[in-house]
């Protein structure tokens, strides 16, 4: 018989995982989150969980619980409502173990009542805001400035109090706060993008300035925006994760999270109240740049060009495609070759080393990352985890020649999808079908269109010759996009 995680926290001996160690029920919430996917409860809510029962024995330790705000969906509240929040993480490594998180206590949806969320970011019992809402989420123009066409942008600009994006709520929270004198709270990104916190910073100055120079000043002037970097693999949860919790650990959970053993939270330091992070792991410093693009690029360039160019060969997860040795060697020649020459290393980290280890972490079988999710929100992830780096390389005369083989593979990857009907998840999907590089199958025409695609490659950039011709030699190699072709390519490289 399994429990419900409510029975399990009452009943410590019939589950087999851990219980948060401090009292719930005397934790107040401290924490609003806006974005509890599965990366944040794998992520942050577990570092807090620990920083609670390590500190938790007085208010100050303990009053750290989140409020996880949901922009869109429903689907987490409805998930996780039932069962107060609390939820199983299961750490899947050489060891697996399972334990119950507590730190999540409060759920809302912001489009079903909007004044509420601006109230709860009001309420001085609240002194930090964590964000994990994905690349889009912070709505910027390929520059890095807040867009003000996108469409939630451009709603938010004229109904600052109704607002949609989570820069929106932000500047709403904070107006509330600066109008009632509390102090502000900060702000901080845990998204994979480089230069987070000044990105998310000048997005929320740039919105508060559209109506309120005052407010606009005050943020820049007394609200913190640390820049971070966040590290777990944790795949979506899957129905095989349901049963196996329910099976290995007694419990009967709607939505628990699975993740590797493996996390990093690096964060830029900050003045102001925050939970013991650095207790429960986290490293706070002043220099989070060279951990950050180590990251971005030893682990999500080759996590996304695997994804393309591994769906193409026919492998479904992350770990088979690394299983076969050519994706090892591909990964490993990309990175040696394209991308540790123009690193710096944070002090005390062998970049070779670092990046042997992912590809470690890549090959855990216990873990089913599936090449299609990593896929998702091509538009986004590509110009800071593989244009960044052949930007850099064209500049500094490197080779590039991997890193167009994932552009190529994107490529191919979206025509496949257009071809079979299938569902794409991007920001743009609405116009991929339109572009014009998506209908042409001749190497030279297809790279000069994909070359004037705006989203991935500026006007300046689509000028090198060393680009159009590693590009044309890619597309030309992916050629349809045959499991052979797309081997061949990677072995051959
Ligand atoms: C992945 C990341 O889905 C993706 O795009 O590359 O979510 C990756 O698993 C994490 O950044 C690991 O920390």
């Amino acid at each position: 018989m399994s429990l419900s995680l409510q029975d399990a926290l009452r009943s410590e001996n019939k589950t087999t995982a851990a219980l948060p160690a401090y009292d719930r029920n005397k934790a107040g919430v401290g924490i609003v989150h806006l974005g509890p996917g599965a990366f944040f409860r794998g992520h942050q809510a577990v570092y807090t969980d620990d920083a609670m029962a390590i500190d938790g024995e007085e208010a100050d330790g303990r009053d750290w619980a989140i409020c996880g705000v949901s922009l869109r969906s429903a689907s987490v509240r409805d998930g996780l409502e039932s069962q107060d929040g609390l939820y199983t993480l299961a750490t899947l490594d050489h060891e697996v173990s399972y334990r119950i998180i507590g730190s999540l206590k409060e759920l809302m949806v912001a489009p079903e009542n909007p004044a509420a969320v601006i109230d709860r970011l009001a309420d001085p019992a609240i002194r930090i805001v964590t964000l994990t809402i994905t690349e889009k989420g912070y709505c910027l123009t390929a520059d890095g400035a807040l867009n003000e066409d996108n469409k939630d942008i451009a709603h938010d600009i004229d109904n600052p109090e109704d607002p949609r994006s989570a820069i929106g709520y932000l500047v709403a929270g904070l107006a509330k706060r600066h109008s009632s004198g509390a102090a502000p709270f900060a702000c901080i990104s845990c998204d994979n993008l480089p230069d987070n916190g000044h990105k998310l910073r000048d997005a929320v100055i740039a919105l508060a300035a559209k109506h309120d120079a005052a407010l606009s000043e005050w943020i820049r002037s007394s609200v913190a925006f640390p820049r971070t970097m966040v590290d777990s693999i944790t795949p979506a949860t899957d129905d095989a994760l349901i049963d196996r919790v329910r099976e290995e650990a007694g419990i009967e959970d709607a939505w628990p999270i699975q993740r590797e053993a493996f996390k990093q939270w690096v964060i830029e330091k900050f003045d102001g109240p925050r939970p013991a992070w650095e207790k429960a792991g986290a490293t706070f410093t002043d220099n989070v740049a060279a951990f950050e693009h180590a990251k971005l690029k030893l682990l999500n360039g080759p996590h996304s060009a695997t994804a393309y160019l591994g769906y193409l060969a026919g492998y479904e997860t992350v770990y088979e495609a690394v299983s076969d040795d050519a994706f090892t060697r591909f990964i490993r020649t990309m990175t040696d070759n394209e991308t540790i020459p123009g690193l710096h290393a944070p002090e005390g980290l062998d970049l070779v080393e670092y990046r042997d280890a992912i590809i470690g972490r890549f090959k855990n079988p216990e873990i089913r990352h599936l090449l299609s999710q990593i896929a998702w929100d091509g538009t986004q992830k590509l110009p800071v985890r593989i244009i960044s780096t052949i930007r850099e390389n064209v500049a500094a005369g490197r080779p590039i020649t991997a890193h167009c083989l994932a552009l190529a593979g994107w490529r191919r990857f979206i025509i496949r999808a257009l071809q079979e009907g299938r569902e794409i998840v991007d920001p743009m999907n609405d116009t991929l079908g339109e572009q014009p590089w998506a209908a042409e199958s001749d190497p030279v025409a297809a790279t000069e269109k994909f070359l004037a695609f705006r989203a991935l490659f500026d006007s300046e950039l689509a000028k090198s010759m060393a680009l159009r011709d590693s590009l044309q030699l890619a597309i030309e190699a992916i050629g349809d996009g045959s499991t052979e072709a797309v081997r061949n390519a990677i072995i051959s490289h």
